[in-house]
């Protein structure tokens, strides 16, 4: 597929609404993500080293909010247990016509569900491992708990819940110093001070952060006994739990 350049907020806009998962969004997605997230390939890669050592056979692994598929891509390339499925999840439609379209790119031994749904509809059960790669954020706070106690149900004994998230952090100074940073990180990817500002704004009312401690409370709060950060770069960071 040819990988667009993301300029969406390159241009002044007079009317900023809130940022949206839609066609334009979905065109660019690739390089927005790999220019935005600091670490994103790191965890990606990493996302499929777990799956490899988790995914039990005759098992489900669950990739919800998959955009294009990148974690589903990466667990069908490593995973060798027998019998497993994958069942990729997201709700907006222009990311699932690309992602099936990337999906069907490639053969192999384990099936790929590609489904366009909001995650809360999904039944999560029999599974090995479940990935909430960037996508928690975008669900309204009150809600998170319930998606985090339906995970835990519906995996198995041993099985893994890994979940990526920007942090926000209690402490002004370190909040502010990782904010800049990750600016800062923008900028070097050639992000302009106008696109930096206008994204910002655009995300700020559906992308509410939570700070590790909240994360790490929700997991327990599930029955998780075994939680843990294993990845962070400036306010982005990757954790585990395990059932
Ligand atoms: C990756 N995991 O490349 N139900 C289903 N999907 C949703 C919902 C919802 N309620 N809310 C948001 N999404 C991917 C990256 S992006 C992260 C994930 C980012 C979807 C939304 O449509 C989008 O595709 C994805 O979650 C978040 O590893 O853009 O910062």
């Amino acid at each position: 597929m040819t990988e667009h350049t993301d300029n969406i907020y390159a241009a002044p806009l007079d009317k900023l609404g809130d940022f949206k998962f839609d066609q334009q969004v979905a065109q660019v997605f690739p390089d927005m993500i790999k220019r935005s997230v600091p670490g994103y390939s790191n965890i990606i890669t990493a996302i499929g080293m777990l799956a490899k050592r988790f995914a039990q056979p005759n098992s489900n692994l669950y990739d919800l909010g998959c955009s294009l598929g990148a974690a589903t891509l990466e667990m069908r390339r490593h995973v060798t247990a027998s019998r497993c499925k994958i069942v990729a999840v997201d709700n907006s439609q222009a990311m699932i016509e690309r992602c099936l379209l990337q999906v069907n790119a490639f053969k192999s031994e384990t099936d790929v569900d590609v489904v366009c749904d909001d995650i809360q509809n999904i039944d999560i059960n029999n599974a090995s491992v479940v990935v909430l790669n960037f996508t928690l954020q975008f669900i309204k706070p009150d809600e998170r708990q319930a998606i985090i106690n339906k995970i835990y149900s519906g995996l198995r004994a041993g099985g893994i819940l890994i979940i990526s998230e920007k942090l926000r952090f209690e402490n002004d100074t370190v909040n502010e110093l990782l904010t800049d940073l990750h600016h800062d990180f923008k900028r070097a990817n050639g992000y302009s001070e106008l696109e930096i500002s206008q994204k910002r704004n655009a995300i700020e009312h559906v992308m509410l952060t939570d700070t590790f401690d909240i994360h790490q409370q929700r997991f327990a709060n599930a029955g998780f006994s075994t939680s843990e950060l294993w990845f962070q770069c400036f306010n982005f960071s990757s954790m585990i739990a395990i059932k």
